[in-house]
């Protein structure tokens, strides 16, 4: 049995990857920092599917509780055969020359710095097994910017370019590194981005059919389920509606 491991497993992708691969015969350590949401997932994932699963609560931008919460994984789980890196967020949608300080310090955090401690600790554990997944949640906001995107798109430009890093660094270990860039998905994201504000939020995907977090979380399963000896590098997921990081139409 393989064991997957998801950050940010409360809410949206990785909630719907958690499902997926419950479904397909995974054994599970979801994190975030909502527990009650863990706790409700964990029992839901257990009685649907009948698997193991270990949530963890913790901070992903803090690296002593990554630290903490990794040490403190039981045997059963100690085989990390993928690490779904899915935390993240968007805080506000200010021009650079009146962004927050603190959204940017919290993007950085979260985004960058979270994704990288994660993968600076669980790595280790899979060149030990000399194998391992790595899929990094970027953006269409890695690829491209938009207005007002400034530091969310900059942090998506950096996951992006680690996950080339990874895949060089990784290589000689037998790691394969998938980068995942999707386009508006339909989640707590822009309730997020926009601080609890539902209408603000409902608006970004008022006219169109946006993606639903189970399209990511099938594209992923494509990726990890492929044969051995095949890498999947990069997949950019968009609605039908949506053409790039800017264009889109609406009815
Ligand atoms: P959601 O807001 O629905 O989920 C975000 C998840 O990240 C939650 O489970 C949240 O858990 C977790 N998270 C946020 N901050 C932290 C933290 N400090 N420590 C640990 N966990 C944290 O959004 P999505 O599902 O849409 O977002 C998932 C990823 O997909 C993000 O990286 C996002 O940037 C990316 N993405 C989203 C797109 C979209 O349009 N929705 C498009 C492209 C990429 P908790 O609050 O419990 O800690
Ligand atoms: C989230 C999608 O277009 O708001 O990464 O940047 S977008």
């Amino acid at each position: 049995m393989k064991t997957i491991f998801i950050t940010g497993a409360t809410s949206g992708i990785g909630a719907a990857c958690s499902e997926l691969f419950a479904q397909n015969g995974y054994r599970l350590i979801i994190s975030g920092r909502r527990a009650d949401r863990l706790q409700k997932l964990a029992q839901s994932l257990k009685s649907q599917y009948n698997c193991s699963v270990l949530p963890l609560t913790f901070d992903v931008s803090l690296f002593n509780d990554c630290e903490t919460a990794i040490q403190s994984i039981p045997d059963e789980f100690k085989t990390i055969d993928v690490l779904l890196n899915n935390a993240g967020l968007a805080a506000g949608l200010a021009s650079i020359q009146d962004g927050h300080i603190n959204d940017w310090e919290t993007m950085i955090n979260v985004n960058l710095k979270g994704l990288l401690y994660m993968t600076r600790l669980i790595s280790p554990i899979m060149i030990k097994q000399k194998s391992g997944h790595i899929v990094n949640i970027s953006s269409i906001a890695g690829k491209e910017n938009y207005a007002n995107g400034n530091v969310y798109c900059a942090t998506k430009h950096a996951v992006d370019s680690l996950s080339q890093s990874m895949r060089i660094d990784l290589l000689a270990h037998g790691i394969k590194v998938t980068n995942i860039a999707p386009g508006m998905v339909e989640t707590e994201f822009s309730l997020v981005r926009f601080k609890g504000d539902e209408q603000k939020a409902k608006n970004v995907y008022i006219g169109l059919t946006p993606l639903k977090p189970q399209d990511i979380a099938d594209a992923i399963w494509w990726a990890v389920s492929r044969p051995d000896h095949v890498n999947i590098s990069d997949i950019i997921i968009t609605p039908k509606a949506q053409a790039n990081a800017s264009t889109t139409i609406r009815k």
